[in-house]
Parts: structure tokens; C-alpha cells; sequence
């Protein structure tokens, strides 16, 4: 089946629109553009009855590999010392976890995350420690600054102020939610971050319960957009615990979004996208600016829909 695309309304033939997306399992959903092609990968695996943690390290490796996507792994766009320095974060239907931030020379921080959370009694690795681990378990070393990232980079330093900027040009982080055909649902997120951030910045990506959240008896939550506003709200958790409550995934994101907002005197000046799904398979997001879409690859075939938003 071709692509279906749309302004907050995912026209198949059952007449949804973004208000009320409903799918039956196996799904897999992830943010903006590029998740359509990490969906395929990742629907690969789950349409053929793999489990859901493969599908999204799987699916999320393809856009770690992609030069084009410059918010994410190989190809990203540096922090002000020329560092492309990645974060990344992985959750399974049983509630363990594991991340990376502040990750140099790897090319897929989420492969590492995997590793943090199987092979260690660990959740978190940083910087060097993350990259001393990821060696050791034979991740290849490599140069991820590319010749475009760093032409880019060397033009913003001959007009850059040396001191925190929100550039709200910088999406295309990819968060992934999968259920799989056993009803078990994972998670995964990874970025390079903001652009030009401050060598050592960590955004919310690689926080669970910030960038991204999954409890197999609820539902799940991933997050994209300036990382600052969605470490103050612990975003992707509350989104989960709203949906708990009984609340619809695109009632929760717009909850989210509507309390980020309220705190953020300078909201104008952001990006924030939630997407979320729930353990039946609905679907819902919500975002401070237009612009935002999400990906969703379902039996129906994959659909690209674009978000709600405040603005
Ligand atoms: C961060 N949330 O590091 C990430 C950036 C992002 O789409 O999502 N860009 O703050």
C-alpha cells in the first residue's frame, strides 16, 4: 500500500482523523518524516512476529545511519567545539532500560543502550564511560562529524554568540513505540541534540521519563523538541500516567504540552512534540508549533500524519 499522508487526518478507509487514530496490533509509531523509513524496518521485524525491543533498536539504527537526518547519530550536527555528541535510550515490555549521552565516535548509541541495559546492572552511562563501554563491546570507532555537518558548523561559528541558543530549525530526533504480535510494547529514542549546544549538554532524549517512556500495562510516550522543557515536566512519564488515568493519547499529549506551554513564558520560541500510543493501540500527538508529524506503519500499511498543534 502506498503512503498515506495528511493534515491531522489519517484517511483510510475507516475515516480516522489525528483526534482519534486506532490501529490493532502489531504497530509501530516514530516521530517526524524519517520515521517512515525506520517503521519499515522496524515492521519488518514485528509483522514477522519478532519482539518489539528489535523492531526499535532496529528501526531507529536506520536513521542513526542516515548523513541526511542531521538531528540524529552519523551525519548530526555538532555542539559548539565540533563534538557530535549523541544520546539515546532504549525500554523493553518489562520496564528495564538503558542509555547513552554525551556519546562520541559511535554510530549507533541506541545498539549501546541495548547493551547498558542487558549486559550491565546499570541505566545510564556518559562521555567517556559510555564510549570506554561501547568499545570494549566492539562498536567500531568512527568520525560521525561529516563533511556537510562540518561546513555547516564552521559557518554558524563565524556569527554564533558563544552562549546558549534554542534553535528551533533542529528537529528530526527519532522516538519509536512498538507493540509487537505478543502485545508487548518498546520504546526507544536517540539524538544528536540540539545543535551547537554546549560541549557536555545532555537533553532529554536519553532520560527515561523524559524523551521517551513505556509501561506494557499502559501505553507509551516519546518526545521531540527542546530538550530543556521536556526534562522539567519529565514529559513521556507524565504522559504515561495521564493515560493511566483513563485519558485518550491525543488528550495526554495535548495535557503535556498545554502544562510545558503554561511554564514557558517564551513558548513561541519552541518546538515541543509528544507522541503517544496506548496498550490498545490508539494513537495521539500534539505539539506547540505546526510542522510536526509522526509516522505509523501499521497493517494498513504506513501512513505519515501531521500533528495538532497550540499554534
Ligand atoms: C534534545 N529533544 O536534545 C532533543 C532534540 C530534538 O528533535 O528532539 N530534536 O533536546
Amino acid at each position: 500500500m502506498g503512503l498515506i499522508t495528511g493534515h491531522a487526518c489519517a484517511s483510510d478507509s475507516k475515516g480516522k482523523t489525528d483526534d482519534y487514530l486506532t490501529y490493532k496490533k502489531p504497530i509501530v509509531i516514530s516521530t517526524w518524516k524519517n520515521g517512515v523509513q525506520a517503521n519499515a524496518t522496524a515492521w519488518d521485524i514485528i509483522g514477522k512476529g519478532g519482539r518489539s525491543l528489535d523492531a526499535v533498536e532496529n528501526g531507529v539504527k536506520v536513521v542513526e545511519n542516515d548523513p541526511e537526518d542531521m538531528s540524529v547519530g552519523y551525519g548530526g550536527r555538532p555542539d559548539r567545539d565540533g563534538h557530535v555528541t549523541l544520546d539515546a535510550c532504549i525500554m523493553d515490555e518489562n520496564g528495564n532500560c538503558g542509555s547513552v549521552c554525551a556519546l562520541e565516535h559511535i554510530r549507533h548509541p541506541i545498539s549501546v543502550a541495548r547493551k547498558v541495559m542487558e549486559d550491565t546492572p546499570h541505566i545510564m552511562l556518559a562521555g567517556a564511560g559510555a564510549l570506554q563501554f561501547a568499545l570494549e563491546k566492539g562498536f567500531p570507532k568512527e568520525n560521525l562529524l561529516t563533511e556537510k555537518a562540518r561546513r555547516e558548523w564552521e559557518k554558524w561559528l563565524q556569527t554564533a554568540q558563544y552562549k546558549p541558543i534554542i534553535n528551533i530549525e533542529n528537529h528530526d530526533t527519532i522516538g519509536m513505540l512498538a507493540i509487537d504480535t505478543f502485545g508487548n510494547m518498546s520504546g526507544a529514542c536517540t539524538t544528536s541534540g540540539m545543535a551547537y549546544k554546549l560541549h557536555g549538554r545532555v537533553g532529554d532524549s536519553p532520560i527515561i521519563g523524559a524523551g521517551m517512556f513505556c509501561d506494557n500495562d499502559v501505553g507509551g510516550a516519546v518526545a521531540t523538541g527542546t530538550g530543556e522543557l521536556v526534562m522539567r515536566t519529565l514529559g513521556s512519564f507524565l504522559a504515561v500516567e495521564l493515560l493511566r488515568n483513563g485519558a485518550s493519547p491525543k488528550e495526554v499529549a495535548e495535557d503535556v504540552v498545554n502544562r510545558i506551554i503554561k511554564k514557558t513564558p517564551d513558548y513561541k520560541d519552541h518546538q515541543i512534540g509528544f507522541l503517544v500510543l496506548s496498550k490498545s493501540g490508539d494513537v495521539g500527538a500534539y505539539a506547540i508549533q505546526p510542522g510536526f508529524n509522526y509516522a505509523i506503519h501499521s497493517e494498513n500499511g504506513p501512513e505519515l500524519i501531521d500533528s495538532g498543534s497550540f499554534l
